[in-house]
């Protein structure tokens, strides 16, 4: 009868953002509202990256389908998809996007609590090759409401209530913590739900993957260079780590989450803040990784106290098991000190 009753007590992400929403009793369900709308433009991002090999929707912007309509890329369409999603639902105030320079202010008559730092579609070079790409979002609730400013999206990643991705690949995981744990759902297109498959996520404490662009080699820092020699040549007897390296953060960052290990955007010589973005890419990532009982670094500070002061800044990044990190953070400590 266990198995008869898993199979028909269908946990959807809806009910499962519900539950959690009985632990805020003063809470008005504003969340789960906000929720909702981000799910389904990840609902719709899935269906229009599934069917875009085929609608020639992967064509850049300016390119014209078989009825003549203007297709829009992959990224902008889903851009406007979530932009329209979050103003609708009437929860949010201001909007960070990659896609957008500026930040959104939502119209006064629609503003709700939140501000949603998102990337409609991180890794979107991926495409056209069918490799997994994804949406990646961190949630902040305002400071003042008579007041909004840019201030309530600058804030450290500690400020930030909510943080998740959607990975748009084999299948479509919706990978979600709102600060009590991690939690994974799987869509069924049958259903056009997410349901939850994965409760609970823990990433081991150690991992055998390192995930790192070894092409920028040449440009890296000696406390990076040395760990990534340590992963390859291992001096204390154990075996190498295997290197695992997709180029589409999503992918690249679920695998770390699910099977361990350590995922590294570092600074180099070309591009001293690395090439992640802070508000959409690195503060969501760390967000999810310490709910996992992982940790995220950036080389200096534990990621998530970074302060940022422009919409679109990076910072390196290292981020995965916690011992895989604590080698990292011992040898730019040792780097420091030896300075
Ligand atoms: P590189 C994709 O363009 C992206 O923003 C992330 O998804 C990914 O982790 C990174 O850049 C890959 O960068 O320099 O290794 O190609």
């Amino acid at each position: 009868h266990a198995a008869e009753a898993q199979r028909t007590d269908l946990m959807t992400i809806t009910r499962h953002v519900l539950n959690e929403q009985g632990r805020h009793p003063e809470s008005r369900g504003d969340f789960t509202i906000l929720l909702s709308h981000i799910v389904l433009g990840c609902k719709f991002v899935a269906s229009a990256v599934n069917k875009a090999g085929l609608a020639k929707l992967v064509g850049l912007a300016g390119e014209t389908n078989v009825q003549g309509e203007e297709q829009k890329k992959l990224d902008v369409l889903s851009n406007e998809v979530f932009v329209k999603a979050l103003v609708s639902s009437g929860r949010t105030c201001v909007l960070v996007s990659e896609e957008n320079e500026e930040a959104i202010f939502v119209d006064p008559q629609l503003r709700g609590k939140y501000c949603v730092c998102f990337d409609p579609l991180d890794g979107s070079s991926n495409i056209d090759c069918g490799v997994s790409i994804g949406t990646i979002f961190g949630i902040y609730m305002i400071k003042d409401k008579d007041n909004v400013t840019l201030g309530d999206v600058l804030q450290p990643g500690t400020n930030m209530l909510a943080a998740g991705y959607c990975m748009y690949g084999s299948s479509c995981t919706l990978v979600l913590s709102t600060g009590n744990g991690v939690n994974g759902f799987t869509l069924d297109p049958s259903l056009g739900e997410f349901i939850l498959t994965h409760p609970n996520i823990k990433i081991p404490k150690k991992g055998k993957i390192y995930s790192v662009n070894e092409g920028n080699a040449k440009n890296w820092d000696v406390p990076t260079a040395k760990y990534v020699e340590k992963c390859k040549f291992p001096q204390d007897g154990s075996s190498p780590k295997s290197l695992r390296y997709i180029g589409s953060m999503v992918a690249d960052v679920h695998r770390t989450l699910l099977y361990g290990g350590i995922f590294l955007y570092p600074a180099d010589q070309k591009s001293p803040n690395g090439k992640l973005r802070v508000l959409y890419e690195v503060f969501p990532m760390s967000f999810l990784m310490e709910q996992a009982g992982g940790q995220a670094f950036t080389g200096k500070q534990r990621a998530l106290e970074l302060a940022p002061t422009k919409l679109h800044d990076r910072s390196p990044i290292f981020l995965g098991s916690y011992d895989e990190v604590e080698e990292i953070k011992a040898l730019y400590a040792s780097e420091s000190s030896a300075v």
